[in-house]
């Protein structure tokens, strides 16, 4: 079976180009669960030890550089953060959409994200996670739709997508959608 970025991977092989992928979220939304689920299947990743004050996992997969972060609870590290921003390809968002008390936290952080001189212009594809749906009383990925502002997203194809990063539901899916997207735009851009 393919591992899970695979699909990505060969398509960024081919090309022979760096793709530089970003995993964003609060912290406790899924983002170590998710990068796990990517190791475990890939021998051939290519841990980078962070060096810097702050939680960031890089890796590398062949072409492929994630960087992941914690947005919250940090402001005095915001500037470390955003500096990952300049030359990212797609950003992976990841939502903990059983923490309806943080979600305006999430807004906050997703509109600066948005907002941001490095983000702002570019079309950059965003794939939102809807993490652990399988809480019961998770919200659906409609309301995240609303609660979030989604549907005003201008300029960037966005996609959202329920996950289980526990036990993988849904990110396959979701990573090929990414990388359907991250191609499009390399090919419109030649
Ligand atoms: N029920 C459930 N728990 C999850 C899911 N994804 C992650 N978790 C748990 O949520 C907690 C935080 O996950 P983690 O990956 O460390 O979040 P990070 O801070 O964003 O890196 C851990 O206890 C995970 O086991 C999910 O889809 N469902
Ligand atoms: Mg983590």
């Amino acid at each position: 079976m393919m591992g899970l970025f695979d699909h990505l991977a060969n398509f960024v092989g081919l090309r022979k180009k760096q793709v530089n992928v970003l995993v964003v979220g609060l912290n406790n939304s899924g983002k170590s669960t998710v990068i796990n689920h990517f190791k475990n299947q890939n021998e051939r990743c290519t841990d980078i030890i962070p060096t810097i004050g702050f939680s960031v996992e890089k890796f590398a997969f062949k072409n492929i550089g994630f960087t992941a972060f914690d947005m919250s609870g940090q402001d005095r590290y915001r500037s470390l953060w955003e500096h990952y921003y300049k030359g990212c390809h797609g950003i992976i968002f990841i939502v903990d959409s059983n923490d309806k008390l943080r979600i305006v936290v999430v807004k906050e952080e997703l509109d600066m994200l948005l907002q941001h001189p490095e983000i702002a212009g570019q079309k950059l594809p965003i794939l939102f996670l809807a993490n652990k749906i399988d809480l019961p009383n998770s919200l659906t990925t409609i309301n995240l739709v609303t609660c979030l502002g989604l549907d005003k997203i201008q300029n960037k194809p966005w996609h959202i997508q329920a996950t289980n990063a526990i036990t993988g539901d849904g990110l396959q899916t979701a990573i090929e959608w990414l990388t359907d997207q991250i191609r499009d735009i390399h090919i419109n851009r030649r």
